[in-house]
């Protein structure tokens, strides 16, 4: 007989976004986005002093394959790489047919989306914002606060991440601060 999985629950912290018991753990610190910040040169400064860390990422351990629902937190840290705040490296998914729920629990951020076609979206994301990424969705997150910037998320076990076309294209839009509040920019280097 084919032995089921068995059915399991993780504790959720919403005050600090850890989950227990997690799988993956991803940390992502500034070395690992080299390149990705407009400011190169302020980024290299940076990396020069240390190597801030930007942002993890608990993941529950769910079989990463169709049918399932992997689950995890991200947390973004408070700070900016010259004006443009700490985000994370954003991707479509493998199989872009696939889509992902975000739910905010702590701190102020903004969700970006673009398509290949070169649409955009940005929202805002506040504590119980339930934000949607529909299939074909790049997207990314952007700590826009003065405290770490937590959500939850979902999405299918078969989605799988595809970063290599951010890393050669970027986002079309950056999310800077100016006279002390976010706003939404061009960016100079897209595509
Ligand atoms: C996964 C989901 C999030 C991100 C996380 C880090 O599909 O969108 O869990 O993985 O927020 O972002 P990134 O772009 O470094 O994977
Ligand atoms: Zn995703």
């Amino acid at each position: 007989m084919m032995s089921l999985m068995q059915p399991f629950a993780a504790q959720l912290q919403f005050q600090n976004g850890l989950i227990e018991p997690y799988g993956e753990k991803t940390v992502r610190r500034l070395s690992d986005m080299r390149g990705m910040y407009l400011d190169i040169a302020v980024t290299e400064e940076l990396l020069k002093q240390g190597d801030p860390l930007l942002y993890e990422v608990y993941e529950v351990d769910v079989p990463h394959e169709q049918g399932q629902l992997i689950y995890c937190t991200s947390i973004i840290y408070p700070g900016k790489v010259g004006d443009e705040y700490y985000m994370t490296k954003g991707h479509f998914h493998n199989k872009e047919s696939t889509a992902e729920m975000y739910l905010g629990l702590q701190g102020r951020g903004y969700l970006l989306l673009q398509t290949h076609e070169g649409q955009v979206s940005a929202m805002e994301m506040v504590p119980g914002t339930v934000a949607y990424i529909p299939p074909f969705w790049a997207h990314r997150t952007i700590n826009i606060g003065g405290e770490p910037f937590i959500f939850f998320g979902v999405y299918p076990g078969d989605a799988g991440h595809n970063y290599g076309t951010i890393e050669e294209e970027g986002f079309a839009k950056l999310v800077v601060e100016k006279n002390g509040k976010p706003v939404l920019i061009d960016n100079p280097r897209y595509r």
